[in-house]
């Protein structure tokens, strides 16, 4: 997953954003154009080629995803409150629940423990809810050509043509997010032809369809592939000492777990440290915010999408999809003094002013940011886009 969260998918109808509609653009059709001599050179045949660039176009959408991801950085506490919350807890153990027999098996075959596959499924795409609905074609090819990140979006438009001369799935099926990243587990293409399986035993790898069997299977297998250790924890919430040096916290720091118990380091939960090998202690939000000792599972969790965000919200969510409780710790105010209720309330109150933050869930997204600005905008304010208590109390 690049650059945050899947869109949201629409089963049926036109996408409804027209900037996701292909546009005439002369540089991108030149692009184009040079490009099928290199795939031609590459072994994709002009049949593929046809079929693939048929109804595919320049999204300029795609380029103003990638130029302006928001200016918030996602936070550990973001993506609990949006993968982790109690509503998505509940949704996602519906949804663990009921493949638990499939996850069993592909635990059986790769190693890898059904809930943490449940939980990359859930953070990737809500439980196969949001898979992207972007013509993967249109999205490569666009950002290749637009060329920000030119040489990395060739590579992964040739993957995606090989995929589509291989027979797993036709070019009108293969969607994705803007970047690229496909189906229920968000493979981008080079992964998917590195990792991907046919688990159903249909002759075709499909992580696009409504069916999630080889998706899941797939994240096992690029999982297990990747170094998971059989019966190794990701890691878990530990409490740290009064004191503790915050200098041995970060993954370049690796100790036994008795070293760390001698440093005063112990589980949230209570008890004693779990010994799964070396490891490191995490503070992603500072001091006195929720901390963790993370082994070498933790590691492979970072092959996926290498944020470690995102690594410690894989590993609680599949901790709570397994039956175990929130967090312990307490999160402080962000870099603006705000807390996460502060969040969703300034949230809650520019939408009832009429300015829509697309929800109140506490993360400050880009529709949160554009929201801030256009009240600023009204307000005769400094339009900055960034919240403050002073915005909340002006709010009432
Ligand atoms: C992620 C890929 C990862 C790749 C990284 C950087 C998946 C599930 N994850 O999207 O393999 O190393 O981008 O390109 O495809």
């Amino acid at each position: 997953m690049t650059g945050g969260l899947p869109s949201p998918s629409r089963r049926s109808g036109p996408t409804v954003d027209p900037m996701l509609r292909p546009q005439p653009n002369a540089g991108y059709d030149a692009w184009v154009t040079a490009f099928r001599d290199r795939a031609l050179a590459q072994g994709i045949s002009p049949g593929t080629l046809s079929a693939a660039f048929r109804g595919a176009g320049y999204l300029p959408g795609v380029v103003e995803r990638d130029r302006k991801q928001t200016e918030f950085t996602r936070t550990l506490q973001d993506y609990l409150a949006i993968m982790a919350s109690d509503e998505q807890v509940a949704t996602g153990r519906r949804a663990f629940a009921a493949r638990r027999a499939l996850l069993g098996e592909i635990e059986g075959r790769f190693g890898v423990p059904a809930n943490v596959v449940a939980a990359i499924w859930g953070v990737e795409s809500r439980y196969g809810e949001r898979r992207g609905d972007i013509p993967v074609i249109s999205a490569c090819s666009t950002l290749a050509y637009d060329g920000r990140r030119g040489g990395f979006f060739e590579k992964q438009l040739m993957a995606a043509l090989r995929i589509l001369q291989r027979g797993d799935v036709s070019a009108a099926r293969m969607t994705g997010s803007w970047a690229g990243a496909m189906g229920h587990t968000q493979f981008i293409p080079t992964t998917f032809e590195a990792y991907a399986v046919d688990f159903g035993g249909d002759g075709r790898r499909d992580i696009w369809g409504e069916d999630p069997t080889d998706a899941l299977a797939s994240a096992g297998a690029y999982l297990g592939r990747s170094g998971w250790r059989r019966g190794g924890l990701w890691g878990l919430e530990v409490t740290l000492p009064a004191g503790f040096n915050a200098g041995l916290a970060g993954r370049g720091v690796k100790k036994a777990v008795a070293d760390w118990a001698a440093l005063g380091v112990r589980p949230a939960g209570g008890g004693k440290l779990p010994d799964h090998g070396a490891g490191s202690v995490l503070m992603p939000a500072g001091p006195g915010a929720p901390a963790f000792l993370v082994f070498r599972n933790f590691s492979v969790i970072l092959r996926y999408n290498n944020s470690e965000n995102y690594a410690i919200a894989v590993g609680h969510l599949s901790d709570r999809l397994a039956g175990g409780g929130p967090l312990q710790g307490r999160f402080g105010p962000d870099r603006y003094g705000l807390t996460i209720e502060d969040r969703k309330r300034l949230q809650t109150r520019l939408t009832a002013a009429g300015y829509d933050t697309g929800g109140a869930d506490g993360v400050l997204g880009k529709k949160t940011e554009a929201a801030i600005r256009a009240y600023q905008q009204a307000n005769g304010l400094p339009v900055t886009g960034e919240p403050s208590p002073a915005l909340l109390k002006r709010l009432g």
